[in-house]
């Protein structure tokens, strides 16, 4: 039978495909277009081809071979009689456009631009057909940027790079002549390092080198630079090669290896020794970003926690290679954050934060302003962007002023935080990296095309237009995952979802982002293992909280922190904690654990989430969750099996929480629609508490199904329940059963999701991409214009938009 090949286009195969069964496919082309315009997802056309061929031996014969191939790789079909077209993604990055005529099957192949106008026929018809209507077209400065081809390569760009570097390097010894530039260029507030004007030539440099070598041999290992500084800066170098004669030594082979005969891996080595950051910003605007009693609150939540955590492996990184490039220079890293007067008992309202566990790193906080009046309560991060330009260039100001020059690195977190990110990086030029925690194009379905149904809740073409610009400045991308980017084999990545939408009525973006693009990389978070570590480390474990988590776990106490009770304390729990947004769907839990007889009788049933009282909350979703846990817990008369505990805000004691669970021989439940990444699955794994977590997004990479924890799928409670419900059911009968499960993901986690690993990369990065950026100086000026030129004609206008609130808006709210 045929199959699918990847040489020849979807448009040249589909005529060969619908042969195979042209009878089935006209009576099912016939149904698609009955309904008239519209858009249909690929269980919509399957379920509809179900009522067309009602045989299932006929219908898995129908889409067996060439025709399922193409099928199942269907991503959405727009219907405009008589003409069907879809997107379809062959693998991962890969799209293609048909348009089908369903009188008589014929197919032709389109553009996503054909493709995207053909949808908005169906949302805004005039504007659709209007000639001049704005196509947005970042690739089109992408033509000098080498890209991967592979989808398996997708998320390695620092790999691809360095590979790249080594071809362009190498050959005649003045190929090598940006990176002796480049070496020249590097300094520390004016001083320079690694090399001055007397090696400004390939062939000086490797002469000096050879003899610099010699030299060295000569030497104990551990002579410390100071003892030959002095002849080493008349040869023409600097500081910045190691602290002793040995270190000096090997980053010296490094660079000669790379200038004799350049390959990847002395290049991303030579690089890793580089003295390229020493100065980092991180923004993170929206949100209480705080360090103590913020979390859990709308908005605040894992990426306060992500960023803390990194600063401090970032800080202890660049403290390492500070000391092993003989510098002595301290490190600043700088979180901006907004400042809130209404700070609700955080500390948000302080302007500097020094961050507990590092040494010189700190929380800057900068006030959104209106026209000069500073807004004292906390927006939600959907209507952040009025204010983030103003912001930005308060930031900047006091930012040169804290660190007495420019930063070598901004980083950006979230939508709001990449803008400013970029805006930053634009005006000082300085290397960028960007990090989405979670893009909100994927979470909500439709998002782009329905913009107006949603636009007074979500402020959506603000947040995609921004999302696209920063991805675009930036110099590299920092994704938790490869699902992030590129997603996985059925499901597009959050950023790949941006390679070409449309807004009808505002814009047509023909190409966004390509995530073949070598700018994408991965570098995983951690959990901070002395906060999360398994609950055997008994040692270790933080005792002072056993009476307020018994307490919290077992009273019968109802008050404002928790509610409900667990009447058998023997039963193990199980147990999530989220914000209480509709994506995490812990109410979708509690309604599966309702249903489920056989679990309840198993297991209790533990929620960490919100707080009780609806009036109280300023978020839109929280306070329908929040309506919805009270009627469910009625509903299935849960009183007795379900303790639902208010958000909590203290990271030690919620780590021994998870512990404690373990100690019950109970499991972490992750059940969101959606989860870009999901830091809670990674602290219970570190806890040592068997994990079942969503197959949507990044859990489903973080776990090995079956091995490391299970994946649940979100959509499919009674599947999901019964899954957890057969692992107690199995721990009962065999007590191993429950041990296995913890020790491999303990493993999973040590081998892939620490901090350490992650600083490492992301230092890394920093260094190679401060020099591709260099090197793609032309380009990257050219896409820049377009990039400043977009966002002054396009977002400051639809920022606009965006309501304000009045000073009479600004009560404060009590904390829960
Ligand atoms: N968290 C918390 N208290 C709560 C809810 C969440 O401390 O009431 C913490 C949780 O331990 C984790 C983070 O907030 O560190 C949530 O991160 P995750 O990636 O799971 O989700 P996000 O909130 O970022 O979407
Ligand atoms: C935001 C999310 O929604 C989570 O999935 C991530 O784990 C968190 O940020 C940290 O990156």
């Amino acid at each position: 039978m045929a199959t699918l090949k990847r040489s020849d286009s979807i448009a040249d195969n589909m005529p060969e495909a619908f042969k195979q069964s042209r009878y089935h496919m006209k009576k099912c082309f016939a149904k698609y277009i009955e309904k008239g315009r519209r858009t249909m997802k690929l269980h919509q056309l399957l379920d509809e081809m179900e009522n067309v061929i009602d045989d299932q031996v006929e219908r898995t014969r129908v889409l067996e071979g060439l025709l399922g191939d193409i099928w199942f790789s269907i991503q959405e079909a727009v219907v405009n009689p008589p003409y069907v077209a879809f997107s379809i993604r062959p693998s991962p990055g890969f799209w293609e456009y048909v348009k089908v005529n369903s009188a008589n099957l014929s197919v032709e192949g389109i553009t996503a631009a054909d493709y995207l106008k053909f949808k908005e026929m169906i949302y805004d018809e005039n504007w659709a057909n209007d000639a001049n209507a704005l196509e947005v077209d970042f690739g089109a400065f992408d033509f000098s940027v080498p890209h991967l081809t592979l989808s398996s390569s997708i998320g390695n760009g620092i790999g691809f790079v360095s590979k790249f570097l080594t071809s362009k390097l190498s050959g005649r010894l003045e190929n090598a002549q940006p990176l002796v530039d480049y070496l020249l260029s590097l300094n520390h507030q004016g001083e320079k390092l690694m090399i001055n004007e007397t090696l400004n030539t390939v062939g000086k440099l490797q002469m000096a080198l050879i003899v610099a070598e010699v030299y060295l041999s000569g030497l104990a290992k551990d002579t410390p630079y100071q003892n030959f500084e002095i002849s080493f800066k008349e040869w023409g170098f600097e500081k910045g090669w190691g602290d002793t004669a040995e270190r000096v030594k090997e980053t010296m082979r490094c660079l000669s290896e790379v200038l004799q005969a350049p390959d990847p891996i002395s290049m991303e080595n030579f690089f890793s020794r580089l003295p390229t950051v020493f100065n980092v910003v991180i923004f993170s605007p929206h949100g209480y970003f705080g360090q103590a009693d913020v979390l859990g609150l709308p908005d605040t939540g894992g990426q306060v926690v992500y960023i803390l955590d990194q600063v401090k492996a970032l800080e202890e990184e660049l403290l390492l290679r500070i000391k092993q490039q003989g510098l002595n220079v301290k490190p600043q890293i700088v979180v901006v954050t907004r400042l809130i007067p209404d700070a609700r008992g955080t500390k948000c309202d302080q302007e500097l934060e020094a961050i507990d566990g590092t040494k010189y790193s700190n929380i800057l906080r900068v006030p959104f302003l209106v026209e000069n009046r500073v807004l004292r309560q906390w927006v939600s991060r959907f209507d952040v962007y009025p204010y983030i330009e103003k912001f930005t260039q308060e930031a900047t100001a006091k930012i040169l002023d804290l660190m007495e020059g420019k930063p070598d690195l901004i980083i950006g977190n979230y939508t709001d935080g990449n803008l400013a990110a970029t805006l930053m990086a634009g005006k000082l030029g300085v290397t960028q990296a960007t990090i989405a925690h979670a893009l909100e194009k994927t979470k909500y379905e439709d998002s782009d095309v329905k913009w107006k149904e949603l636009d007074a809740k979500y402020h959506f073409p603000c947040q995609f237009m921004a999302d696209t610009v920063a991805m675009n400045a930036t110099d590299f991308i920092i994704a938790s995952t490869y699902q992030e980017i590129a997603g996985s084999k059925d499901r597009p990545g959050q950023y790949e979802s941006h390679a070409a939408f449309t807004l009808p009525g505002l814009c047509r973006v023909v190409s966004g982002v390509n995530v073949f693009d070598p700018k994408f990389n991965i570098a995983a978070p951690g959990a901070d293992q002395s906060v999360y570590f398994p609950h055997t480390e008994k040692q270790s474990r933080f005792t002072q909280f056993n009476s307020a988590i018994e307490e919290l776990l077992y009273s019968k106490v109802v008050n404002d922190e928790h509610i409900g009770y667990l009447e058998d304390k023997k039963k193990p729990i199980i147990f999530s904690m989220a914000r209480l947004d509709t994506v995490k769907n812990l109410t979708g839990l509690t309604e599966w654990y309702g249903k489920n007889k056989r679990l309840r009788g198993l297991v209790n049933l533990v929620i960490v989430g919100g707080f009780f009282d609806p009036n109280k909350s300023k978020d839109r979703e929280e306070m329908a969750e929040i309506k919805k846990m009270h009627e469910l817990i009625e509903k299935y008369q849960l009183k007795g099996q379900i303790r639902w505990i208010a958000a909590q805000t203290d990271r030690k004691r919620n780590g021994e929480l998870y512990r404690c669970i373990a100690d019950s021989k109970g499991a972490f439940v992750q059940p969101a629609l959606y989860e870009a990444f999901g830091l809670t699955v990674i602290e219970a794994m570190n806890c040592g508490l068997p994990t079942f977590a969503t197959n949507q997004g990044g859990p489903a990479e973080i776990i090995v199904d079956g091995i490391s924890g299970f994946h649940i799928d979100p959509k499919n409670g009674d599947e999901s329940s019964k899954i957890i419900a057969d692992f107690f059911e199995r721990c009962k009968v065999d007590p191993g059963h429950w041990n296995k499960y913890s020790l491999e993901g303990l493993k999973r986690i040590n081998e892939c999701y620490t901090w350490k690993i992650y600083a490492y990369k992301l230092l890394n990065m920093g260094s190679m991409y401060s020099f591709w950026r260099q090197l793609n100086k032309e380009q990257k000026l050219a896409k820049q214009r377009y990039i400043e030129l977009f966002y002054n004609l396009k977002f400051r206008e639809l920022v606009k938009k965006v309501p304000i609130p009045t000073e009479e808006d600004q009560t404060p709210v009590s904390n829960p």
